[in-house]
């Protein structure tokens, strides 16, 4: 644990005040910032004499991130930039993030300090099945297990045989991946010629998607192993920004690097402490591009008190909802307004569509029922095939995720009296 962790909470807010000028001084080396910023009256960081002050400073959205899509929010020479993350967007623009070396080092280290608190240490081996590629949870985690001293294996995400196969032949201890990627691999287990008896897994590191405590401690059970949440998001870095320690009672948030604030979804003033709100997180430690007071849309809260664990940074509950539509689908983000985009762009397609996001076992499915003419369905039913298809096609091109496609007559998806139901998530389910 290092000193910073434990620093008394009025040290800490000094910190976070020197902190919070210093990426106050760096927005304002953006063209946006600049603006934003100049608009309340802030010219220079001097203009914030205490942290109550960073009240004045408008919410930043991910409209705004993507209307300043590609520089708008880069804060440094472009020759300084050595790493950049993206996430794609609900219209196709997608929000990025750059990183100097520094910048880096920092995210580093915070993910090192995010694995210790999880009781992982440099004996262990350490695999990575989150995706390596512009998702930051490849490489962020990737880095941070290295620093640690663990043996990293990069095994990104999917193909779960081979998993099961580094798993056996090189004792991984510890798992970072998706909670409904954990339970879809306990079910290929035996199928896939393995036992639980081939490994010598100690823990798994969840996240990156919503899950409930009942979903841990299925885990757990299964698997015989702790479980530990890890919150993050790309805006944030990405992994790092809270994670649980082996207390296992909500997430430390890191807050020598990140302002935390808690407000009402709606008035969006500060809620009190224990009371959910949306979580709305300021970076202070990265000079390329700075974020101030970024609307996360995730529903969590503040647990009141002190961590028996000593570190000082104050826990957030697991996430509870989002306030906006966007869906997680095992992991990757989807805006509804993205297939929809897709698909009403495609002449064959009518004008009522669904989507239905259920469990397949532990996995998440997406459906999309579309109406089409009726002369489709007179035709070949290789035709309808191909459209299927080609629907699919479009579609996992763009979210990445292949889904299944049903094609229905007109006027056979149900319409309602008001707003439209567009989406029909049948995970929320109790499990
Ligand atoms: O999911 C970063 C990440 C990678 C986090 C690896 C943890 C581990 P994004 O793709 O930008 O970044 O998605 C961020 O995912 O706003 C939450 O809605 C959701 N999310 C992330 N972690 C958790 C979690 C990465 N532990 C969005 N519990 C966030 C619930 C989570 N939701």
């Amino acid at each position: 644990m290092t000193d910073i962790e434990t620093m008394d909470r009025e040290a800490l807010a000094a910190l976070q005040l020197l902190r919070f000028k210093r990426a106050v001084t760096t927005a304002l080396k953006t063209p946006f910032y600049k603006k934003r910023l100049q608009g309340v009256g802030i010219r220079s960081a001097e203009d914030l004499k205490t942290l109550e002050d960073i009240r004045k400073i408008p919410y930043t959205t991910k409209e705004d991130l993507r209307e300043a899509y590609p520089y708008g929010l880069l804060a440094v020479d472009k020759d300084d930039v050595v790493r950049m993350h993206a996430s794609s967007g609900t219209t196709g623009t997608p929000t990025v993030i750059y990183q100097t070396q520094h910048d880096l080092d920092r995210w580093t280290d915070l993910t090192a300090r995010s694995l210790v608190a999880a009781g992982c240490g440099r004996s262990d081996v350490f695999q990575n099945m989150m995706t390596y590629g512009l998702f930051t949870g490849g490489l962020g985690l990737h880095y941070g297990a290295e620093k640690l001293g663990m043996l990293v294996i990069p095994a990104s995400s999917g193909n779960t045989k081979r998993q099961f196969q580094l798993m056996k032949d090189f004792g991984t201890t510890v798992v970072h991946a998706t909670p409904s990627y954990m339970l879809h691999m306990y079910n290929r287990i035996e199928e896939m010629g393995y036992s639980l008896n081939d490994f010598k897994l100690k823990k798994a590191l969840v996240g990156a998607e919503p899950h409930s405590e009942e979903i841990r401690q299925k885990i757990e059970k299964l698997y015989t192993i702790d479980v530990y949440n890890s919150y993050g998001l790309s805006e944030m870095n990405g992994p790092s920004v809270a994670f649980e320690c082996t207390e296992k009672k909500g997430m430390h948030l890191w807050e020598d690097s990140y302002y935390l604030e808690i407000v009402d979804k709606h008035s969006l003033e500060p809620v009190p402490d224990g009371e959910t709100g949306e979580l709305v997180l300021s970076i202070l430690i990265r000079t390329a591009t700075p974020i101030l007071r970024y609307r996360t849309r995730d529903l969590t809260s503040i647990i009141p008190g002190k961590c028996a664990c000593g570190r000082t940074s104050r826990r957030i509950n697991r996430i509870v909802g989002r306030t906006d539509d966007m869906l997680i689908i095992n992991g990757v983000n989807v805006f509804p307004s993205q297939i929809e985009e897709i698909i009403m762009k495609m002449t064959e397609v009518g004008t009522n569509y669904r989507i239905i996001v259920k469990k397949e076992g532990v996995l998440d499915k997406l459906i999309v029922q579309t109406e089409v003419g009726p002369s489709i369905f007179s035709d070949d039913a290789r035709d309808i095939n191909a459209l299927k298809n080609r629907i699919a096609e479009n579609l996992r091109a763009s979210i990445t995720i292949n889904p299944a496609i049903e094609l229905h007559e007109p006027g056979m998806l149900p319409v309602q009296q008001g707003k439209a139901i567009r989406v029909v998530d049948e995970r929320r389910k109790p499990v």
